[in-house]
């Protein structure tokens, strides 16, 4: 059962985009809206999660409103092939802890915070979610996360020991551990709202390290910042505040268009 890691993980398609849903700052008809724009766009994969401060009843109500809106343009797209295997994106939860789950989701990233100082993050809310994800039968992502400057709230609220953004040597070592460890992938988060992304030689400097797929987010707005982040090595780039600031979905599709077709898919 790993249909999704095996999506997640084929890098033969080049870098791609996931959409971020916070849940905490839309309402379920808000985020499936956006999320299908952000598909429509290019987007193949939507995160939901972020925030440390929404619920559970909450988290689930999203995912199940993303995934409906998501099944009926499938199934109208249905004549067409193609266009049918580009919509048919996976769900994904990226939570902060063990309190914002949702049985509806097609998985979870199952994340080590691996530069926390905090054992809660590295192996405290991993055990009190791993229940629910077993019970639930939703795929877990084996996933280090490491977190760089300037952090933002992931940041201080993970406890991160944050990587500088010249501390090369450190990120390859936490990237070689990573893979070491068995993670599937590896993500580079410079924190929600980043006034500076993660550069390019932090990300460039994990693509020597490892072979993992990368994922970098945090502080990416525009095309430019997503194309360097490609070219450094992304394999995923992760947008989540630039969604929020349209209403408007084809604004939003436009936005994104644009972005994604800078980075090369
Ligand atoms: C996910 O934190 C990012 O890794 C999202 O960051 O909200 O700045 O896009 P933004």
């Amino acid at each position: 059962m790993s249909a999704v890691r095996d999506y997640l993980c084929d890098t033969s398609m080049g870098c791609r985009h996931s959409i971020l849903i916070d849940p905490a700052d839309q309402t379920p008809e808000v985020a499936a809206n956006r999320a299908m724009a952000a598909v429509h766009a290019g987007s193949r994969m939507v995160l939901v999660g972020g925030s440390s401060d929404t619920d559970m009843e909450n988290v689930h109500k999203t995912v199940v409103a993303i995934k409906e809106a998501l099944e009926l343009v499938t199934w109208a797209s249905s004549q067409d092939s193609d266009a049918e295997a580009d919509l048919q994106v996976p769900v994904l939860l990226f939570p902060q802890g063990a309190a914002a789950l949702s049985p509806a989701a097609d998985g979870i990233t199952f994340m080590m915070l691996m530069n926390s100082t905090d054992p809660r993050f590295l192996i405290g809310e991993q055990i009190q979610g791993a229940p629910f994800v077993k019970k639930a039968g939703i795929e877990p992502i084996p996933l280090g996360y490491v977190i760089c400057e300037p952090g933002g709230k992931a940041g201080q609220v993970g406890k991160a020991d944050l990587i500088g953004p010249d501390e090369t040597d450190r990120l390859s070592a936490y990237a070689m551990a990573a893979k070491f460890l068995g993670f599937s992938m590896l993500y580079l988060e410079a924190g929600s709202g980043a006034e500076n992304p993660v550069n390019q030689s932090l990300i460039a400097a994990a693509r020597d390290a490892c072979d993992l797929p990368l994922i970098v987010g945090g502080g990416i707005r525009d095309a430019e910042a997503a194309s360097k982040a490609a070219d450094a090595g992304a394999d995923w780039i992760v947008t989540g505040n630039l969604t929020e600031e349209f209403d408007d979905a084809s604004k939003l599709q436009e936005i994104l268009t644009t972005l994604i077709n800078s980075i090369g898919r």
